[in-house]
């Protein structure tokens, strides 16, 4: 008999040596490699190896517990994941740091460097598909039962680089070495049809029926990707589908010579998860995304009901062993796919299926930015999805009936509320669709939760007000604390303790260390190295040098006009002409970094990257101000990329315009690490502002009423630009063409936007941002005074971790409940050695 203990020793015991010779094994007998030959990426992969072993076993124990229980868990459909490299975060999930930095050392080997070899997988866009993954993260932590659905988008977010001052985009291989966290599933495949037509017919029962005949069917295949929780034995799975098609070749084709066509549906059936979209708050309604969004959902939903069939076959329980989320409405259309299989496929009537649906789902919204919002034009829905356009309808038609009897007469309404925008063709609108099947609703900081419900989605508010909640973001502390600032994640434990790793308001304690002036000189002295850290890699990826003693200024965030990067750079040359202007200027010593891509079709945010570039080879190269500027881009800003400049920062800068950003999640990310914040009243900004208290905090610009207000009067940029003779400076510096070598034309249509229209009010909100970052300045040059407003930031953000959010929706939303996992000791092992059965 085998018993687990030896099983343990043999392939996933946490010892020096038992690691060792994991890893000695994976090299030779996974790899196929000796030391000769073997390369940094082969012992990267060995080491990946020996780690998903010890994963895969607390996995399977995950599984089998859920499976006996039949726990009730949350079904996260997401089309976007940012997980960032897995191996550091098993590593510390696991806590066998220090036997696997031994066992390395002992082979003459760097665990940081083979971590270095890691590509991440960059399925996402930015703050969203970051979230859904620290939510993942929290959710194992939490011990919550859950799968994560998503695209296995065999091209991810593009990398970029900069060449001649521009953005160039290059394909994302990530696949492209293999990859050895996933596990195929090529038995969990499912069918999903496109196009077609529908039949009504009458069952054997004398019911009314509906059958859906597309005219091309893909298959799509699991991908699971083993999820850790922090050191406990749960781990969850991200479960993300990769298109196939269903025949490998069409044999009448190919044996009639038609080589061509053979291949074509093949083709064709697999680019449906070939590529990830790259436009990030702009909505384009191409076919293939919405039979991306579509391949998915479906993916999920049926795989659901698969997984709860395993256990009945009668679907009237589903909601209390389900719940589904929706991470935006990219994933919507799985209301209709979810009526559409309990009706055509389980033959239950439209009612008690609405019901089912209506208790199973969940909306998360993500943005307000109304070129965001999803609506698909009736006339490419339909004929990709025939089918679900009738059930669309028809939820339409019985949504509307409600809303009329609510409001007789109130015509102007239901045509507001109504799923079918009839104002700009006829359109289906993703969010309505959304709420109309959502028991919960929510939004991601109190304001935005607050302008969904009076703004954007105020007639549904005022029709079912309880639907309607917050659940401000959070983000994970292992990744973006212990992982990004090692040194500072160790001062903190040594000092209060390891508690706040997975109760990060433990944080708190830290508070009465603030006026310690030993503690701070230690928060100092970590600060530094976390800066020298950043400084080496502005040198190696940007070129430039910068003094880790000056102020450390930082915007990482994709580029956006909502964002305001120009905001930032229109004030580096403001102070640059300043300086030149007048030498003896004591201004402390500032390094601004920028860092996050541009959609590839958004000129604008193109030309914002250019500008950065042209302004920071004028200033880098002007001896009169090298002591006391510098600007650099750091190009690919993704998870693995992020984390040094969040443990470097100093100054984060969150400026967007006032009700533009939903919530924000850097903001959270770069005040824990300690850096203060230069922000609006925007998003999350409002909630850490109050955590960290005011007075932590460097407040600028116009209130979202204020700039409500300034929209609906006359607003005249220009007039800020004659009233401001620094804007006016920075403004004709551009314009004249000091930053693009006397070209006057380089810059004009960022300057033309700003002056003409400025719809994001960066001119309205210039003088009051300049005037935030001369107090930045004059706090900055007292030590004590930013050391003490620092720590206080870390000690005081414990509540925007991702656990703490997690635990919103688990008791407010989904009613999801912790399941310890068994361990498999706990469970006997059958006479043939199959350990765990029964
Ligand atoms: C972001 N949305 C919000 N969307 O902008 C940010 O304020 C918030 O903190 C974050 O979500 C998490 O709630 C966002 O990142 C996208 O990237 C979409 C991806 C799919 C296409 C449309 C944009």
């Amino acid at each position: 008999m085998v018993n687990t203990s030896h099983r343990q020793t043999c392939r996933t015991a946490n010892d020096v040596t038992s690691i060792r010779q994991s890893f000695l094994e994976s090299l030779y007998f996974v790899q196929a490699r000796f030391p000769e030959v073997a390369t940094r990426n082969d012992y990267y992969l060995a080491l990946a190896w020996t780690v998903r072993d010890r994963l895969l076993r607390r996995w399977v124990d995950t599984a089998a517990t859920y499976y006996r229980h039949a726990s009730r868990s949350v079904c996260y459909l997401s089309a976007e994941y940012l997980p960032g490299p897995h191996l550091a975060n098993a590593i510390l999930s696991l806590d066998i740091d220090r036997p696997v930095r031994e066992a390395l050392a002992g082979l003459g080997l760097d665990l940081d460097e083979l971590c270095a070899q890691e590509p991440e997988p960059g399925l996402g866009n930015g703050g969203l598909g970051r979230l859904a993954a620290c939510f993942v993260d929290s959710m194992a932590t939490l011990q919550i039962p859950g799968i994560a659905h998503g695209i296995r988008y065999e091209f991810g977010i593009f990398e970029q680089s900069v060449r001649h001052g521009r953005q160039v985009e290059l394909a994302d291989k990530w696949l492209r070495l293999g990859n050895p966290w996933e596990i195929a599933r090529p038995e969990i495949t499912h069918e999903i049809g496109f196009g077609g037509y529908t039949e009504h017919y009458t069952d054997a029962r004398g019911r009314q029926r509906v059958r859906w005949l597309p005219g091309q069917v893909v298959k799509g295949m699991a991908y699971d990707t083993p999820i850790p929780g922090y050191r406990v034995p749960t781990v969850n799975l991200l479960r993300l589908w990769s298109a196939q098609a269903c025949e490998v070749f069409d044999f009448q084709a190919f044996n009639v010579g038609d080589y061509e066509r053979a291949v074509e549906q093949k083709v064709a059936s697999e680019t449906i998860s070939k590529v990830l979209y790259p436009n990030d708050q702009a909505f384009q309604g191409q076919r293939l995304r919405l039979e991306q969004q579509y391949f998915f959902a479906s993916c999920a939903m049926q795989d659901m009901i698969r997984l709860y069939r395993q256990h009945t076959d009668c679907m009237d329980e589903l909601a209390e062993k389900f719940t589904v989320q929706l991470n935006d409405t990219h994933p919507a259309v799985a209301v209709a796919e979810l009526m559409r299989l309990l009706m055509d496929v389980y033959a239950m009537a439209w009612e008690p299926a609405w019901v089912l649906v209506r208790k199973l789902v969940s909306f998360t919204n993500h943005t307000l930015l109304p070129e965001a919002l999803e609506t698909w034009s009736v006339e490419l829905f339909g004929s990709v999805l025939p089918r679900h356009l009738e059930i669309i309808y028809e939820i339409n038609r019985r949504f509307l009936e409600r809303v009329r009897r609510t409001w007789p007469g109130d015509e102007a309404r239901v045509a507001r509320m109504s799923l079918i925008d009839e104002s700009r063709g006829r359109r289906i609108r993703m969010a309505h669709l959304a709420c109309v099947a959502s028991h919960k609703i929510n939004g991601v900081a109190e304001l935005h939760s607050r302008l969904l419900r009076e703004r954007v989605l105020g007639d549904f508010y005022q029709l079912d007000p309880s639907r309607f909640t917050n659940v401000t973001n959070g983000v994970t502390p292992r990744r973006f604390l212990a992982l990004a600032s090692p040194d500072l994640a160790q001062l903190i434990t040594d000092t209060i303790g390891d508690g706040w790793l997975r109760d990060l308001e433990r944080l708190r304690a830290l508070e009465g260390w603030a006026d310690n002036s030993d503690f701070r000189a230690a928060w100092r002295r970590v600060k530094l190295g976390n800066k020298r850290r950043l400084a080496d890699e502005i040198q190696r990826r940007a070129g430039v040098s910068v003094d880790p003693n000056s102020l450390f200024d930082i915007q990482a965030k994709r580029l956006h006009e909502y964002k305001r990067q120009h905001l930032n750079i229109l004030h580096i040359i403001s102070r640059y002409l300043r300086l030149r202007d007048n030498p003896g200027l004591a201004l402390p010593p500032r390094s601004w970094v920028f860092s996050g891509k541009a959609a590839p079709g958004y000129h604008l945010a193109k030309l914002m990257i250019e500008l950065i570039e042209a302004v920071a080879r004028v200033i880098n190269h002007d001896a009169a101000v090298a002591d006391s500027m510098r600007i650099a881009f750091l190009p690919n800003f993704n998870v693995k990329n992020a984390l040094v400049i969040y443990a470097g920062a100093d100054l984060s800068e969150q400026i967007s315009t006032a009700g533009k950003e939903a919530s924000g999640t850097g903001n959270m990310k770069f005040a824990l690490n300690g850096a203060l914040t230069i922000g609006t009243l925007d998003g999350a900004n409002i909630e850490i502002r109050r955590a960290v208290d005011p007075s932590n905090f460097f407040t600028f610009g116009k209130t979202e009423a204020e700039v409500n207000s300034l929209r609906l009067t006359a607003y005249e940029p220009r007039a800020c630009y004659e009233a401001d003779s620094d804007l006016r400076a920075a403004i004709d510096a551009v314009a004249d063409g000091l930053f693009s070598a006397g070209d006057k034309d380089r810059f004009r249509p960022l300057l033309n936007s700003l002056l003409l229209q400025d719809e994001y009010f960066v001119m309205a909100d210039f003088a009051a941002y300049k005037a935030c970052q001369q107090e930045v300045d004059r706090v900055w040059n007292d030590t004590d005074a930013w050391t003490r407003m620092s720590i206080l930031n870390t000690a005081r953000c414990g509540c925007f971790s991702s656990d703490r959010a997690v635990s919103e929706y688990c008791a407010h939303i989904w009613r999801v409940e912790p399941v310890q996992v068994e361990h498999p000791a706990e469970r006997p092992v059958d006479k043939r050695g199959f350990y765990g059965t029964r």
